[in-house]
Formats: structure tokens, sequence, C-alpha cells
């Protein structure tokens, strides 16, 4: 194997953890799109130079089939306690599973599931990024809506080890100057709310120290009935800061 190449960088990105959210599954594939077609693009070329990209672009395939009867969220595993279906993949990492902002019971949007890892989708994520630690050093999950550029901690307060570096203003301050949209950017808990158990913390705390949570278009106006019209705008702005962060990452490590 050429030595570069083994010493080559990786991102990940996974899109439709949270079934109804489906201009994140549209971002996953509009961005395989721009990166296979845009090979002048220089910014893309440097990536693609020197990192490998992961792309899980529908995390929960069963849940995102029930949503083309629309608002469903979580996946659609039976429960054994409970007649009601799905756990929450993004309650389901081990992360401060299950504390404060998740629940046990199986009726709510943000239940956590029997244990930590106890759905297929979250596991196959969690093996995965385990067995490319390594490599992989940017970590992004996207969801809708609220246009918000969301990093660890959501798990707790407390304020992750490199907080400074993740402050990722300048992506927000593109975004705005090329589409006058407005992203917010901050640790989830102190931007939204404490939500344990989510992908973001999990892969922070396995190591990989460049770890986000998009949440694409828009802010409530449609919510996640985004029309078809608007997904080249939501894919294009949040493309830019896809780029962004990942020029970062690669200059600094
Ligand atoms: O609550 C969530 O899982 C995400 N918001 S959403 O409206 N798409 O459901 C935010 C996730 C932020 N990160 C973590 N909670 N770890
Ligand atoms: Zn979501």
């Amino acid at each position: 194997m050429h030595s570069s190449h083994m010493n080559k960088k990786a991102m990940w990105i996974d899109c439709g953890i949270h079934a109804r959210e489906w201009i994140a599954p549209a971002f996953c594939l509009w961005f395989v799109q721009y990166v296979s077609t845009f090979s002048l693009n220089q910014e893309i070329t440097d990536i693609m130079d020197n990192m490998d990209v992961y792309i899980l672009p529908v995390m929960n395939p069963d849940g995102y089939h029930y949503t083309w009867n629309r608002m469903w969220r979580k996946n659609r595993s039976v429960s054994k306690s409970s007649k009601c279906i799905g756990v929450d993949l993004n309650r389901n990492f081990d992360a401060n599973w299950c504390t404060e902002g998740a629940s046990h019971e199986p009726c709510t949007e943000i239940y956590c599931g029997a244990f930590p890892e106890s759905e297929p989708e979250s596991q196959a994520v969690a093996n995965f990024l385990r067995s490319h630690k390594d490599s992989v050093q940017l970590y992004l999950s996207m969801h809708s809506y609220s246009q918000m550029l969301l990093f660890p901690y959501s798990c707790t307060l407390d304020e992750a080890e490199n907080h400074n570096d993740l402050m990722v203003q300048e992506a927000a301050q593109l975004i705005r100057r090329h589409y006058r949209n407005i992203y917010k950017y901050g640790s989830g808990s102190k931007t939204i709310y404490l939500a344990p158990g989510g992908s973001d913390d999990w892969a922070y705390n396995l190591g990989i120290k460049y770890s986000f949570t998009f949440e694409l278009q828009d802010r409530g106006r449609y919510g996640f009935l985004l029309p078809p019209s608007h997904i080249s705008r939501a894919c294009n702005e949040a493309l830019i800061a896809v780029k962004t962060i990942a020029l970062k990452v690669i200059k600094k490590t």
C-alpha cells in the first residue's frame, strides 16, 4: 500500500438519523454529486486529496420508509415492554445515556432504547467508527431543522476541551455572506437543550475531536416539510460549512 494512503485522514457524514428530517438524506446525495462532478474546484480537490470520505445517506432506513406517512422521528424497533414503536437513535449512544433530555418511556419521541447501542443502526455506526477511529478526524451528522452548527457537549453542560476550536464562526459567516441565512453555532446543551446519548458526543468521546451536528433549513416556516424548491439552497449552504470545517481540520491535524 502507498504510504501516504495508509496515513490518510478521513471524515464521516451520516444523514437521516431522524426519519422525518428529509433534507438530511438529500444533503448526503447532494454532497456525493458535488464532490464527484466538481473536480476542478480547488477546495474539494484539497479535501479529497487529504481525506477519505465515508457517507451514510440514510442512517434510519425503516423509520425513513415509514415517513412516507411523514412525521415519524425514531426507528421502527418493537419494544418488549410496550406497544409503542421506535427508539430515538440520537439518544441511543453511550454518552451519559438516558440522563436528563432522554426518556426510558418507549412512547416518547426521545426514547433512549433498552440500553446503549441497543439498536442495529447505532451499533453499526459505532462499530464502524470504533474500527476507524485512528483515521476519522471529523464526524458530521445531518439533521433538520433550525439552522445550527452544534458540537459537544449535548449530554452535559460542561465545555469540550477544544471548545474554541469548535466555534465555527467562519462557516456561519460564509453562509450568511453567500446566502443571507443565519446559522447559530455553539455547544448543543447551551444552544438548544440537554440531550444525552447523541452520536456527536459519543464520537467526540471516542476521540474524534471535530464532531458536529448540523441542523439544516429552515427556521420553522416549513419545518420538516421543506419544499423541494428549497433543497438546492439548503444543501449548498450546508456544503459551505462542511468545506470550511473540513479544510480547517486538515490544517489543524
Ligand atoms: O435532539 C436532537 O437529537 C437534535 N435535534 S433534532 O431537532 N434534529 O432532533 C440535536 C442533536 C444535538 N446533539 C446531541 N443531542 N448530542
Ligand atoms: Zn434530528
